[in-house]
């Protein structure tokens, strides 16, 4: 089991589980989100062009994230493997994905969808809020996150749920009991059959 995604709404728990994921598993973690705030912090043309999508809760174009993530699948530490957080969120980022990993010769193994109601969502958000001062977690912002997240990410879902790779897990919880879950679900698409 190598090649994962983690897909869910702003808030779910992607970052926090994926994190887990990759320190118990040994499995190389790729952000989309957090390689495009190392691009902000350190001011790079990236940076600042992604920072007015995300400040606004929208979308990164995905002709800048598309071409930023073939760059990160290529290089030398990924391929064995990765877990992708946050990417693709658009169907035609599971085109483009599909293209990388067809010229590649590999295929994905298991999609994680995390999933929490959109309250709980909002709760937690804000409460980052007042800890780590992230621009786009305010109210109208995280609620613009979500509507994205409704139209166009639920589709994403939707297509892999058809090629029967999606493991759906509860992201309500304890941290520690929804990484038991998360294990759980790896381990059960994992099972020989
Ligand atoms: P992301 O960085 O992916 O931001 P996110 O969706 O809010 O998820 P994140 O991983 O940070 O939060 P998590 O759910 O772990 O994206 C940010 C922006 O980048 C996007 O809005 C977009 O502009 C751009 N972007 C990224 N990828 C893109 C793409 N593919 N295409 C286009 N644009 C893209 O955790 C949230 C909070 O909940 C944390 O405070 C955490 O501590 C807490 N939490 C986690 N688990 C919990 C639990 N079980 N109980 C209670 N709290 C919990």
């Amino acid at each position: 089991m190598t090649r994962m995604l983690m897909i869910g709404p702003p808030g779910s728990g992607k970052g926090t589980q994926t994190e887990r994921i990759s320190s118990t598993l040994g499995i190389v973690a790729i952000s989309t989100g957090d390689i495009f705030r190392h691009n902000v912090a350190a001011a790079t043309r990236l940076g600042r062009e992604a920072k007015k999508y995300m400040d606004a809760g929208e979308f990164v174009p995905d002709h800048v994230t598309n071409s930023m993530v073939r760059n990160r699948l290529n290089e030398a530490d990924v391929q064995d493997g990765f877990i992708l957080d946050g990417y693709p969120r658009t169907s035609g980022q599971v085109d483009y994905l599909d293209g990388i990993l067809s010229e590649q010769g590999n295929s994905l193994d298991v999609v994680l969808r995390l999933d929490a109601a959109d309250d709980e969502l909002v709760r937690r958000l804000l409460l980052r809020a007042t800890t780590d001062g992230r621009t786009d977690d305010n109210e109208a912002v995280i609620r613009r996150r979500l509507d994205l997240f409704h139209t166009q990410t639920e589709q994403v879902i939707a297509r892999y749920s058809g090629r029967r790779t999606v493991a759906r897990v509860n992201g309500v919880g304890d941290v520690d009991d929804v990484f038991d879950r998360v294990l759980h679900a790896i381990s059960a698409v994992d099972a020989p059959v």
